[in-house]
């Protein structure tokens, strides 16, 4: 697949190659465990083929990562914690930058590996998912005094749902794939739903709700817990971290994790949004960001877990009209399985939104 000895060889890493073999269940980049031979013991990293068709300036989005990252380990030091294990690290390359360019392969990155740790999946045990509310609620908490201006844009209009609505008419009108006509009933909707689209981003527009510096992919398998304690650990996939709404970093959690099947689950049956999840999540994350959370977010919280799931499905569906040139696909009917996947807990959340938001407010 790729030269990984000599791609190896354009970072700062010890020891002989040993090998180097795909691993996790990412969508966007290629992730590869690589474990080197250091004489006496063996020692793991994980080496990250960067997507660049998607992100276009690696440059500018590695020094993102570098700046968040840098930060984070300071403050973790701080607080007398191991930054090792408790940030994602980069591993520089010979040259000091934060990835590397090999001619023919593309570009690369380097994180010291978590040890002792685990991205799940799925939310195997309710705890797990209340950890990993409290990791991400951390986080917002741990970058709630960095300076969002120096962050530059990863991904223009990430969680912008009204541009997200737009690319979704223009992907219909294109049929770019020749799908629509399979996908009537998921068109229909997307847009009985399109006032959806506006409600965060007028609020943020309107400079009525914060914007914050915001993960934007808070999906459990995002997230390393302990492999024996199940405590939260690091929160990895530090690609969108841009300026952002909590709703967007606290519904995108829930999209994920409040149900018990994988996100492609072709048997709607299988599919259910489980509210006592949402309540562990709720708990767990309105404990973590403490007293900075304000009442305008506190009031869309709900809301945004609806808003998250419903942009997640457009977008799965516009790929798929497109042709499936966006997220990794297992199987050509992929991206729509996921599509229905995410409307079906849409509609399940919709009928018990009073219950969600009442849970917010007791916590
Ligand atoms: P993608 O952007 O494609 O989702 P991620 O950065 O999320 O890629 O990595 C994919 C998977 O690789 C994660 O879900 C996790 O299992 C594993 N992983 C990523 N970084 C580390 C790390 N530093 N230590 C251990 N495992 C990691
Ligand atoms: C992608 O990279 P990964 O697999 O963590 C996507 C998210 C989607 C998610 C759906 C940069 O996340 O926005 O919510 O798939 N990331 C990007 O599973 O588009
Ligand atoms: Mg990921």
């Amino acid at each position: 697949m790729y030269d990984f000895s000599s791609i190896v060889k354009k970072f700062q890493i010890d020891g002989q190659f040993v090998s180097c073999v795909r691993y996790g269940e990412g969508h966007i980049n290629q992730t590869f465990l690589l474990t080197m031979d250091e004489g006496e013991k063996r020692k793991d990293y994980i080496l990250q083929r960067i997507n660049d068709k998607l992100f276009t300036d690696v440059e500018r989005l590695m020094n993102n990562i570098k700046l968040v990252t840098e930060y984070n380990r300071k403050q973790i030091a701080s607080r007398g914690g191991n930054p090792d294990r408790e940030s994602l690290s980069l591993v520089y390359a010979t040259d000091q930058k934060p990835y590397a360019f090999v001619e023919g392969a593309g570009y690369f990155r380097v994180y010291k590996f978590i040890t002792d740790a685990i991205a799940y999946q799925n939310v195997e045990k309710p705890e797990h998912f209340y950890q990993s509310a409290i990791a991400f609620g951390n986080f917002a908490s741990l970058l709630s005094n960095f300076d969002a201006s120096t962050l530059y844009e990863s991904i223009p209009d990430f969680h912008n749902t009204e541009k997200r609505y737009q690319n979704f008419l223009r992907a219909v009108e294109e049929d770019r794939a020749g799908r629509k006509s399979l996908v009537q009933k998921e068109i229909e909707f997307v847009k009985a739903r399109k006032d959806y689209c506006s409600r965060i981003v007028g609020l943020l527009e309107s400079g009525n709700m914060p914007k914050r510096v915001t993960h934007n992919d808070t999906k459990l398998n995002n997230v390393m817990l302990d492999s024996v304690t199940g405590e939260p650990v690091a929160v990895i996939d530090l690609d969108t971290i841009m300026e952002g709404s909590l709703c967007y970093d606290f519904g995108d959690s829930i999209r994920f994790g409040c149900n018990h099947a994988d996100e492609g689950e072709p048997d709607l049956s299988k599919v259910n949004f489980d509210i006592d999840l949402f309540r562990q999540y709720t708990k767990g994350y309105l404990k973590a960001v403490g007293d900075s959370i304000t009442k305008v977010e506190k009031d869309n919280l709900a809301f945004g877990a609806i808003l998250m799931t419903y942009e997640c499905g457009m977008r799965f569906l516009t790929d798929y009209l497109e042709g499936d040139t966006y997220f990794r696909i297992k199987h050509q009917k992929h991206n729509i399985d996921r599509t229905r996947m995410q409307f079906k807990l849409v509609t399940d959340m919709e009928k018990v939104l009073p219950e969600m938001e009442k849970i917010v407010n007791e916590y």
